[in-house]
């Protein structure tokens, strides 16, 4: 079954203090996105990008933890808007980011069409810190929190309602870098959690066929959040915050291919990608290339 995809670029930058992620959707776009996506026939419609402001353009709370807060709060609401009419239609929604905050719009906007979503966290991190366990008060650190309903309002109150996913329909694949309060909260929640030691112990087979046993009547459903730094740096180099050891180039490309295989993928975004700290563009060639795979590209 062949389907529309619509692209949707956010420059966001605010979730974070390293500048240039926000060229990441220029970047993907740059690497042949659409191109590729086309070669495999589907209806490929690029809606361009979110306008989330400039940096300086919306004053912020010097009192509060939460980096950049009303900013990123802003940038999501209007992504979730922009989410939410692309489901409506009945189309994929293929966001492009951005630093990781961008997680809370789309969930935003995906999570209300489903009863039990689904949600893939393709990440090195955890991505679960709120306003107290937050090292950094980074917000591209706390999504995934945000849309279990944990942390600032602002956040977790986006398109008006909380929460967004549960507990139970999130898999975790990548994980190497976790906070002791992201750790306290995936044993308090019982998330299901594929560490770097599963995936070296099981193999990447093992991991995505038991993720999408796990979904099996589970989920109506299924988000892909995949941050480039799930991956090694040596296969991308491009992300603010790499971590050494971490899934390889071959690894990702079996995973994407078995989810396409299961056809479990309902809505997906590519994040992290910046542009300043890549190589030749390396890390937008490899999330297109991804990309290819999740949508069903073969070798032969
Ligand atoms: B990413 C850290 N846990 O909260 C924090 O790249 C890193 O979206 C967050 O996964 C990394 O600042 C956020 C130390
Ligand atoms: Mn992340
Ligand atoms: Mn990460
Ligand atoms: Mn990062």
């Amino acid at each position: 079954m062949k389907k529309k995809i619509s692209i949707i670029g956010v420059p966001m930058d605010f979730g974070q203090t390293r500048r240039g992620v926000d060229m990441g959707p220029s970047a993907i776009r740059y690497a042949n996105a659409v191109e590729r996506l086309e070669s495999l026939h589907y209806e490929v419609e690029d809606l361009g990008d979110i306008d989330v402001g400039k940096r300086a353009s919306v004053e912020e709370d010097a009192s509060e933890k939460l980096k950049n807060l009303k900013a990123a709060a802003a940038g999501n609401e209007k992504l979730a808007l922009k989410v939410d009419e692309t489901v409506k239609e009945g189309a994929f929604p293929l966001i492009l980011g951005g630093d990781h905050s961008i997680a809370i719009g789309t969930l935003a906007g995906v999570a209300k069409h489903y009863e039990n979503l689904g949600v893939i966290w393709y990440d090195a991190h955890g991505d679960l810190n709120t306003g107290e366990t937050s090292p950094s008060g980074n917000i591209h650190g706390m999504p995934l929190a945000v849309s279990l309903g944990l942390g600032h309002s602002t956040l977790t109150n986006i398109m008006g309602y909380s929460p967004k996913v549960k507990p139970e329909n999130i898999v975790i694949i990548g994980a190497r870098c976790l906070d002791e309060g992201e750790k306290d909260l995936i044993k308090k929640l019982g998330i299901k959690v594929f560490t770097m030691h599963e995936i070296d112990r099981l193999g990447m087979t093992k991991v995505i066929e038991e993720t999408i046993q796990y979904f099996e009547g589970r989920a109506d459903g299924v988000h892909l959040s995949l941050d480039l730094d799930g991956l090694d740096p040596i296969d991308a180099p491009g992300v603010g915050t790499p971590v050494i050891g971490g899934i390889s180039y071959r690894e990702s490309h079996l995973a994407m291919e078995m989810l396409a295989e299961a056809e479990l993928i309902t809505s997906a975004e590519f994040v992290e990608v910046n542009p300043i700290l890549d190589e030749r563009n390396k890390t937008a060639i490899v999330a297109v290339e991804l990309m290819g795979s999740l949508f069903g590209e073969k070798l032969l």
